[in-house]
């Protein structure tokens, strides 16, 4: 009792497999689509994919919330008059978005980037030793 499977079938499946696994984009059939060639000098509206968080001598992370392309990473700079120890969300386990944990403890002056941001989502931060501190609290949108 074995089932034969047509040979026309089993081709076609073996297509439908090619094709998807060249991880689409690259079909002819949508030309419009732009892929990842375009050279990242064109000075005409860059791609937000970096911003910058300082923390100003009045102890206030600014601006509190910036938004990034995915795979974009973000620099915390702490200008302030004493350490900063800077990580994800939610306290104080730090496990939303780890990347933010780069930044960790920041002396004044100091500035660290986090790792690169991939996925698509809201990262909130705060200050480790002040994690009640709206002032130190923020978010990174990652599109
Ligand atoms: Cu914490």
């Amino acid at each position: 009792m074995t089932k034969t499977m047509p040979a026309g079938f089993a081709a076609a499946v073996a297509v439908a497999v090619t094709v998807a696994a060249c991880g689409g984009g690259g079909g002819s059939a949508a030309p419009t689509s732009p892929t990842a060639t375009t050279p990242p000098t064109t000075p005409t509206t860059p791609p937000t994919d970096s911003a910058t968080i300082t923390i100003g001598t009045d102890g206030r992370a600014t601006p509190s919330t910036v938004t990034i392309t995915r795979g974009g990473r973000v620099t915390m700079v702490n200008n302030h008059n004493r350490p900063h120890d800077m990580a994800s969300d939610p306290h104080p386990e730090h496990t939303a978005c780890p990347e933010l944990n780069q930044w960790g403890f920041l002396q004044p002056g100091q500035s660290r980037t986090s790792s690169n941001l991939n996925t698509a989502r809201t990262c909130g931060f705060h200050d480790h030793g002040e994690p009640n501190n709206a002032n130190l609290k923020g978010s990174v949108i990652i599109q």
